[in-house]
């Protein structure tokens, strides 16, 4: 256990010490680092095979000592315990030697997806005061190094750049910052790390990003204590154990795929977590052949797609794959019923938050349980109240919000006070969002939302982010941002604008104002409907129900003119 004094940064809110001893003398919280968990496993197995990403295939001892080159290279570049590291890699082994060496030396990343450009990463560098920032060097038409050093010239506090891949052909001059390789930091040759450098259970781990409501992405802190005790709990009910092979899909920096319990669940277990930058169904099934993967987790999209693939063309000869996780958004029923008669895996609806609170269907419930709910939180100290309106808790059977707090539920944003406000309550309940009914077998449906987000197949879009975008456009008065129903992702991004006298406005005005700000492009309206008066409630909030209700109906109908009278015209 570490001897270290403990890591104070400003801007984490604390559990309160009556919760805290309580978990820690329940033995949730173990006061260890997130590594010395799967430094045991080297300690026991340093030859069994940990990590496999394409030809590369790490065993514990060899992962072990490369996050320990990764830990010191970061050291060796001036980054100190509790500063904060912007990651953004695709699925590859880098991406979890770094993060464990992160882990083992107490810098914290801070787990920027894939998709995120210039917009995000300057605002996550900026709120984070990160000092480094990691990319790929390319990632699609992106030149990712340009972006980071875009941003470094924004964030006064980032003084590096790694890169994953090819370093830049010139290096930055003038305004930019030393580029260095990621390959060096996570090179071997180097000494190890001393381990004085250990963090203790309560020191921060990493800061994940929230689904969005606000502008832009929130920072959810979890320490090594909280997500260990996330990992251990998910593992548990997910069955992962020393055979397990696991494979990583979703972008491996979303809490789903990382500790729920993902490629930690794996490596906590002494079992493998095999790495693909992508969950395309060939490339996918075929892995899970190849590599005998006993467990994948998908967004429902996926699942689809891969359900269609496997019809087609009879891949997986259903010996491997026990399990297919599906979350990060609402798993219709009907596609529910088709994954274990047709990939042969038994399913496991996951409904969780970055934020914290994670349910499961287990293994050996009934099917009605696992094709029509989205289980039941993966902890007994997990405390959960679904109320009405007014905060007062209702039965069983009837819809509400769900409000939360446990041992892995942190108690607040990282510098957030304002949204904390909001989305907890005074007594430390975190508020998801999400409209559930709890049944009485205590497992959870959720039906629908209360937050105003888009969550286009797992990914989650901010209706405000979107929307101050609109506003940029010149001729735009009132803009909404909804979602709009999609058969392959469950939902799609669409932009309701009314538009001043005399003025046009197409959907590629608003795609050129976010292309120009750096904006992923998940986040980016696929459809535009002009209307004549947006609608409005009474109190003269813009009516979001009413849009919502109003593409419904354009779609079903699929004609361009809509009932209501106060749309005028569709611009697609
Ligand atoms: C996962 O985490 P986030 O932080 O990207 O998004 C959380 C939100 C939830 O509040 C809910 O609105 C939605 O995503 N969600 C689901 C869902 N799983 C997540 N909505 C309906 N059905 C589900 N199964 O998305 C996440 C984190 C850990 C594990 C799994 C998912």
């Amino acid at each position: 256990m570490s001897t270290r004094t403990p890591m104070s940064i400003e801007g984490v809110v604390p559990w309160p010490d009556e919760y805290a001893s309580r978990y820690r003398s329940a033995g949730y919280w173990q006061g260890k680092a997130l590594g010395a968990y799967i430094f045991e496993k080297v300690d026991q197995h340093p030859d069994t095979e940990a990590l496999v990403d394409g030809s590369v295939r790490l065993t514990y001892r060899q992962l072990w000592d490369r996050a320990a080159s990764c830990g010191q290279g970061l050291l060796d570049l001036g980054i100190r315990p509790g500063e904060r590291i912007v990651l953004q890699l695709p699925n590859c082994w880098e991406f979890v030697a770094l993060t464990l060496g992160c882990f083992r030396v107490g810098v914290i990343p801070v787990m920027a997806l894939p998709a995120h450009r210039r917009h995000e990463l300057t605002h996550l560098s900026a709120l984070s005061e990160a000092v480094a920032i990691v990319v790929a060097d390319v990632d699609r038409d992106t030149d990712l190094r340009i972006v980071a050093q875009q941003v470094a010239v924004e964030v006064p506090t980032v003084h590096s750049v790694m890169v994953h891949g090819e370093l830049s052909v010139e290096q930055p001059d003038g305004g930019g910052v030393p580029e260095h390789s990621l390959a060096a930091v996570t090179d071997t040759q180097r000494h190890f790390v001393d381990d004085e450098y250990e963090p203790r259970g309560s020191d921060v781990a990493c800061l994940l990003l929230s689904g969005g409501t606000t502008g832009l992405p929130k920072l959810i802190v979890r320490t090594h204590d909280d997500y260990a005790y996330n990992v251990i709990r998910c593992n548990a009910v997910s069955g992962i154990d020393s055979d397990t092979v696991y494979l990583g899909t979703l972008p491996s920096s979303h809490n789903f795929p990382l500790a729920c319990p993902g490629i930690l669940g794996a490596l906590f277990a002494g079992g493998r977590a095999v790495m693909l930058p992508s969950p395309a169904a060939d490339r996918a099934l075929r892995t899970i052949e190849d590599e005998s993967v006993t467990i994948a987790a998908v967004v429902p999209a996926v699942a689809q797609s891969w359900i269609e693939h496997q019809r087609e063309h009879h891949t997986l000869c259903g010996r491997s794959l026990r399990v297919l996780q599906v979350g990060g958004s609402r798993m219709p029923d009907e596609l529910a019923a088709r994954v274990e008669p047709v990939l042969g895996a038994r399913l496991q609806q996951v409904f969780g938050m970055a934020e914290g609170l994670i349910n499961m269907t287990h293994l050996d419930d009934d099917l009605e349980v696992i094709t029509n709910t989205q289980g039941r939180p993966v902890s007994e100290a997990d405390e959960i109240m679904v109320v009405d309106d007014q905060g007062a808790p209702v039965p069983d059977g009837v819809p509400g919000a769900l409000l939360t707090r446990g041992p892995y539920t942190p108690r607040g944003y990282f510098r957030a006070p304002e949204h904390n406000a909001r989305s907890f309550t005074p007594d430390g309940w975190y508020g998801s969002g999400d409209i559930v009914v709890q049944r009485p077998d205590g497992n959870m449906v959720v039906a629908g939302r209360d937050k105003d987000m888009i969550n286009r197949g797992g990914e989650k879009i901010s209706a405000e982010e979107v929307e101050n975008f609109a506003y940029q456009v010149e001729g735009v008065e009132m803009a909404a941002a909804v979602a709009m129903p999609d058969p392959k992702l469950g939902e799609r991004l669409c932009l309701y604008v009314s538009v001043a006298e005399d003025r046009e406005v197409a959907l590629v005005d608003v795609v050129n104002v976010m292309n120009a700000a750096g904006v992923a492009r998940f986040k980016i309206p696929e459809r535009l409907v002009i209307v004549d008066r947006m609608p409005t409630t009474k109190v003269g909030k813009i009516d979001k129900k009413a849009i919502r209700e109003d593409i419904r109906e354009r779609l079903e109908s699929a004609v361009t003119r809509s009932s209501s009278a106060s749309v005028e015209e569709d611009s697609q």
